[in-house]
């Protein structure tokens, strides 16, 4: 099923078309209603006459989290407060969480681009889905419900955790579709991989006869094709992936069709490009980069190159399934620091602040980030501060403790905080090692 022939099955002329008249329209309206922004493309010897279509589209400069962190909250958005009609946040590279806003267009556009997903996954008026992932101030639960409702689907707004619930109303309500996140995002819970998790519970009480599912959608963090064929296979499904991210507007910037064959992007609405990370200058189709959006028709939050830093290649050309949208291949990793442990982003610079807040230990620390059943699990290993380095069991133990409440507080996940002696990591020349990560995706 396609949502929206007219804009997903366009020739790649027509296409290009469009986005070269939305990106003179939206270059201009930052440039006038955004002094960031403004101060940017003068200091870059711009002006919005420069840029005729897509093709000027490298003179124009990158965004990035930092230009978000440097006018936190709210120094991007190119409305007035009373346009806007949402907000959501994610993590920020520090203490400072990133504050994105919608207009009432803006929630249309959403809603239309997760619909368009929805129905890459066959997804339509006679499903009943169950939405669980996170309600509130992450993107993905909310994105994902109003993508629901404009399909004429039931929703079921479960959020994250409590299993129990969540089996029971798959079951009670003949729930067709899910939506979560491969692994779960239930942070501070510590949920297993949320529908690895799910399909085990499902398999143990030997229920899977009495559900009606036929459909996962899952996205916020990477996964692989072996865990899609686990999913399908054990839950007689169809698993479909669903990316974005909340800068760019939330879930449903891409999504696979039934081919799986790459994320179809919502190129209409978001001007791809791939760029090497090293030189930042683009790259051809099929070679892996780092991902950039521009946003072609956002009212509040118009961003312009946004480096995602989410690496991936681009394919453009007619995907079998009849759409002509470019498609963007399997996420390789990221080219910064950002973890997703549990659905939840984490960077190293949130752990470094947190614990530089306390007097009582050195910023010398280690994260090692493992996978086991499915369950992801973080340790950090802190080094004591000398002065207050004790041969105390309880005092250390209370200081364990004291670190694992701050580090929760700021990453919104429970480390297992394990201290070590003063002096006792391995430091190094240059870049300092602060992460392990033994999980293989
Ligand atoms: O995770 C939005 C979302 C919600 C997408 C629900 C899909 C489903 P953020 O919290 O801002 O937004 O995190 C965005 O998550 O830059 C990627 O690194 C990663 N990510 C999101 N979807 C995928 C995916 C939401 N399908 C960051 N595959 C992005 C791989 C993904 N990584």
């Amino acid at each position: 099923m396609i949502w929206n022939e007219s804009k997903e099955c366009m020739s790649r002329d027509e296409m290009e078309h469009l986005q070269s008249s939305r990106l003179v329209k939206q270059v201009n309206y930052v440039y006038h209603n955004v002094e960031y922004y403004r101060k940017k493309m003068q200091a870059a010897g711009l002006e919005p006459g420069d840029i005729r279509g897509i093709e000027d589209i490298t003179k124009l400069p990158f965004t990035t989290k930092d230009d978000l962190r440097n006018t936190y909250p709210c120094g991007l958005f190119a409305v007035p407060r009373s346009e806007v009609v949402r907000i959501h946040a994610s993590s920020g590279t520090t203490g400072k969480a990133t504050v994105v806003g919608y207009t009432r267009r803006d929630i249309e556009i959403w809603s239309e681009c997760v619909s368009r997903v929805l129905a890459m996954a066959d997804i339509g008026k006679n499903d009943t889905v169950q939405v669980s992932y996170g309600y509130g101030l992450f993107t993905g639960g909310l994105g994902a419900h109003y993508g629901v409702e404009n399909v004429g689907a039931t929703v079921v707004p479960l959020s994250t955790g409590n299993t129990k619930k969540q089996l029971t109303m798959m079951k009670d309500l003949g729930v067709t579709a899910i939506m979560c996140t491969p692994s779960g995002v239930t942070a501070i819970m510590c949920t297993p991989s949320y529908l690895m998790y799910l399909t085990e519970s499902i398999e143990e009480q030997g229920i899977l006869d009495e559900l009606q599912l036929k459909s996962a959608v899952c996205g916020a963090e990477p996964w692989t094709e072996e865990m899609r064929n686990q999913i399908e296979s054990r839950l007689h499904i169809k698993a479909h992936d669903i990316y974005g991210l909340s800068e760019i507007m939330g879930p449903g910037v891409a999504g696979d069709c039934v081919y799986h064959k790459g994320l179809h992007i919502n190129e209409d609405h978001f001007l791809p490009e791939i760029i090497s990370a090293d030189t930042l200058t683009p790259i051809g189709d099929g070679e892996i980069g780092e991902l950039v959006f521009t946003t072609l028709t956002k009212e509040a939050l118009p961003l312009i190159r946004y480096r995602t830093k989410d690496l991936t290649s681009i394919t453009h050309g007619k995907c079998e399934c009849g759409r002509t949208t470019a498609r963007l291949s399997r996420f390789v990793g990221r080219s910064d620091d950002m973890l997703i442990i549990r659905g939840v982003n984490v960077f190293p610079s949130q752990v470094e602040a947190a614990l530089l807040e306390m007097g009582e230990v050195s910023p010398n620390y280690l994260m090692i980030v493992d996978r086991v059943n499915n369950l992801d699990t973080l340790e950090v290993l802190v080094e004591v501060d000398e002065k207050f380095f004790s041969d105390e069991i309880k005092e250390l133990e209370n200081l364990t403790k004291k670190i694992t409440h701050v580090l929760q507080q700021a990453l919104l996940i429970q480390p297992k905080v394990k201290l070590v002696e003063p002096k006792t990591l391995e430091r190094s020349e240059g870049k300092a090692k602060r992460v392990i990560d033994n999980r293989k995706l």
